[in-house]
């Protein structure tokens, strides 16, 4: 496509499609059109996608994700249809800079953080490997609270991004479900019929998702709630309003809003309609488009894979059970097997307090029939197992967790550590019963999303050096490593950094009037705000090293700009005193004329997608502080090291393999391990002994405890001095020196910018793994059994 024609579609689209004159159309109007023009190369190579997976009788996985946190799509789209410097051109005739309509895309947040980001990265992974895949999601009317700071701390207010129109979708009103929930459950010739109460209709949306270089397009599928009735015409005509439109209020509340947080289970009603709702309306979906290519059910596992992101779906086991036996009149027993044979479930997290459990209470009044079927499926898995079972049904429980295991061929984690750790913890006695069922499978990231579109000058110099092999085959930039010492390699490699800082200064003068200093080293962590990753540890470092730096202020200080950013779950309060902290420290050193040419801290408030394009490429150096054993992987760590950001970080999670691939020497490793962790926790006075032993860490919980950092507000942190001081479950304290040890060879090595720049691309070099590619191709290898349905090359 040439500019010209994109211009001409784009011209056309404001005119036709949305009714505006070239000469009144402000940014937005641009935007859509531009949005409509690009959605217009996609449909084709969609239509041919879903074309070929039907001729081809492939198998079809199917990722259901409570969260799909896409960001913005515009972008990504015209850069994986190679039509960025078409784009460009033709906005350069229309006389907008096409920054600006890129960044009028409100940056959907359907997620919470690294689950829902990895949804978004796989979904991607799959098109550009042409895998005949669907991911199936909840249209969120409201994504993710909107965050911002008032005297420091967090305030919460609701996002809008359907405010606008969504230029992506198309709205199927023909793809409709109807969910029951609650009722009764009767027996009928020996076959249980499940009539449920109540009920409403989940609508399908459709978003195409293009694959690198346009040659496949896979649908991002995505429920939308509403009443089976509209309204109830009596009592609006007898005058009573609102109790007419009760119905629809409470069935669009399904769909109404992500609920906001992560690592934490909701336990509530709502949220376990939410999972019902999307997950009965998926399989349904599935199952009809399986039928119209197939009449036995039997091939149901050769043809379909349905891969549960955590235990949110994991109602699909006994829904999908209840589906063959109830509806389909498979046996039992038969019907377990077949659906295990579809279903396989990934594990996020180890949290204990992060697994969910549903009283059987409540799910016997929403889901009747479900309960029963559960029982039945202990009772199978008794009968496969009778030396010693493990039950999904315990104490008055669903835990949802065992019961995503025992209906799943293949559980897997996102880590290698994390996958042993679930075989020695939460899945112990499970993965005794069924050794060969956990597999890991790392977690990876889009690098057409997080280099190629986020960092297009590395991209370029990248591309200069290798060719574009590199974005559809990642490993490839292995072939950056003999190029390093080249001259000019590493200066170009400098610049291109530099000049994603200074772009990056420039923004945060802009939106928030703070001067940042280009030279200095970007230090960021960014991730949701927890206690066990631990942004209190990197502060109270700050903290520290202010103290150190007013006491010797001529000394030889590396300059740094501590950058954070996160959101905290609203009822999460200790995250949000974290918060608090962070920002009035920055008050204090930002303001300190001694000290802040060396030392600044910087909380943006909206940590998004969005944000983490900005950030990433502009970063020197990656904070993964998080105690070991807590994290279960990372997808952030795998994006700063692939932008050229050495880590510093514990052995935890992905970062571990992190440290594998980019060299011991190329990663500021700190801390504990985690039996080192479980073992410290042992000793009840850890925390008083770490800062009896290291007279920094006492001074700066001083000073957060006394009223350094209140503003006459005494005692305004001390629940967090408190906290760290006594029983530190996350054992801040005891990583502190060694943080700060590590802090120190990080500063050491930055002020050899020859040295840093080599350990920096070295990052980038041998970060290809990390590619969500390559994850996907594990799954499909060993968890689903299909492939791509492109033609090889
Ligand atoms: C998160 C983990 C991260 C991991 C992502 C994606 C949950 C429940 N888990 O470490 O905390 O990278 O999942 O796997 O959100």
């Amino acid at each position: 496509m040439t500019s010209v024609e994109l211009r001409d579609s784009i011209l056309h689209h404001l005119k036709y499609s949305l009714g505006k004159d070239a000469e009144h159309a402000v940014t937005y109007d641009w935007r859509m059109a531009l949005s409509l023009a690009v959605r217009d190369r996609i449909t084709d190579p969609w239509f041919d996608a879903t074309r070929a997976s039907y001729a081809g009788q492939h198998k079809r996985v199917y990722y259901l994700s409570m969260e799909f946190l896409i960001g913005r799509l515009l972008q990504d789209a015209i850069v994986n249809l190679g039509l960025l410097e078409t784009a460009q051109s033709a906005f350069d005739e229309i006389g907008l800079p096409l920054v600006d309509v890129l960044s009028n895309e409100p940056d959907a947040a359907l997620g919470n953080g690294g689950l829902g980001r990895l949804a978004a990265c796989f979904i991607e992974s799959l098109s550009s490997l042409g895998v005949p895949a669907m991911g199936y999601g909840i249209r969120y009317e409201h994504g993710l609270f909107k965050q911002s700071f008032q005297d420091g701390k967090q305030i919460e207010a609701p996002e809008d991004w359907l405010q606008q129109t969504h230029a992506w979708e198309f709205e199927r009103p023909e793809s409709t479900y109807h969910i029951g929930f609650g009722g009764t459950v009767t027996e009928k010739n020996g076959r249980s019929i499940w009539e449920p109460e109540d009920g409403l209709i989940a609508q399908a949306f459709d978003t195409p998702v293009i694959g690198w270089k346009g040659n496949w397009a896979n649908t991002l599928r995505l429920w939308s709630a509403r009443p089976t009735q509209i309204f109830d015409l009596d009592q609006f005509n007898s005058g009573d309003y609102i109790a007419a439109s009760a119905p629809e209020t409470l069935a669009r509340t399904i769909s109404r809003v992500l609920y906001p947080d992560d690592t934490t289970p909701q336990g509530k009603e709502l949220r376990l309609k939410q999972e019902f709702f999307f997950t009965a309306a998926s399989l349904r979906d599935a199952l009809r488009r399986f039928d119209t290519e197939y009449d036995d059910l039997r091939m149901l596992p050769k043809k379909v894979a349905f891969q549960l992101n955590d235990t949110h779906p994991a109602i699909a086991g006994p829904e999908l059970v209840r589906i063959l036996c109830d509806e389909r009149g498979m046996k039992m027993e038969d019907a377990i097997t077949t659906a295990r044979g579809c279903l396989a479930y990934t594990n996020h997290t180890l949290l204990p307090e992060a697994l969910e459990r549903w009283s059987v209470d409540l799910m016997g009044r929403l889901l009747p029939r479900h309960v029963q079927i559960i029982e039945q499926i202990d009772a199978a898995h008794a009968k496969e197992k009778p030396k010693r079972t493990v039950t999904a049904l315990e104490n008055g429980e669903v835990k949802m967790g065992e019961l995503a295991f025992i209906m799943g061929h293949k559980v897997n984690g996102v880590s290698a550590l994390h996958t042993d750790l679930m075989k020695q913890t939460v899945f112990k006695d499970l993965h005794e019963l069924h050794p060969d069922r956990i597999v890991n499978q790392t977690n990876g990231v889009t690098p057409r999303r997080w280099v190629l579109g986020a960092n297009p000058r590395l991209s370029g110099l990248i591309t200069d050096v290798l060719g574009d092999g590199w974005v559809a085959d990642l490993e490839q930039l292995k072939g950056l490593e003999p190029h390093i010492d080249d001259a000019g390699f590493l200066d170009r490699f400098a610049a291109a950094k530099r000049a994603n800082k200074t772009d990056l200064v420039d923004w945060v003068k802009e939106t928030h009037d703070l001067d940042l200093d280009p030279d200095a080293m970007f230090d960021v962590q960014i991730k949701r705000m927890h206690e066990y990753k631990r942004q209190h540890l990197n502060i109270l470092e700050a903290i520290a090293l202010w103290q150190e730096i007013r006491d010797n202020p001529t000394g030889n200080w590396t300059p740094r700009v501590k950058i954070f950013g996160g959101k905290a779950a609203p009822g999460y309060v200790f995250a949000k005193e974290i918060i608090h902290l962070i920002n009035d420290v920055a008050a204090v050193l930002n303001a300190d004329p001694v000290t802040s040419k060396y030392l600044k801290v910087v909380f943006l408030p909206n940590y998004n997608v969005t944000m983490a394009e900005r950030l990433i490429p502009a970063s020197d150096l990656s904070e993964q502080i998080s105690t070991a054993g807590k994290e279960a992987s990372g997808t952030g760590n795998m994006k700063f090291a692939l932008n050229g950001a050495p880590t510093i970080g514990t052995l935890d999670g992905a970062n571990v393999e992190i440290r594998e691939h980019v060299g011991a020497e190329n990663f500021f490793l700190f801390g504990m391990t985690a039996p080192e962790v479980d073992e410290r926790r042992l000793l009840g006075d850890h925390a008083a002994q770490a800062i009896a032993a290291d007279p920094r860490l006492a001074r700066a919980l001083d000073a957060v405890r006394g009223d350094v950092f209140s503003t006459g507000d005494a005692g305004r942190h001390a629940v967090i001095a408190d906290n760290l001081s006594t029983h530190d479950y996350f054992v801040v304290c005891s990583d502190f020196t060694d943080y700060w040890r590590a802090q120190r060879e990080v500063d050491a090595v930055y002020a050899d910018q020859n040295k840093w720049m080599h350990m920096a691309a070295l990052n980038t070099a041998r970060s290809g793994w990390f590619s969500s590619d390559r994850s996907m191709r594990g799954y499909l290898a060993d968890i689903w059994n299909a492939g791509s349905a492109l033609p090889e090359k």
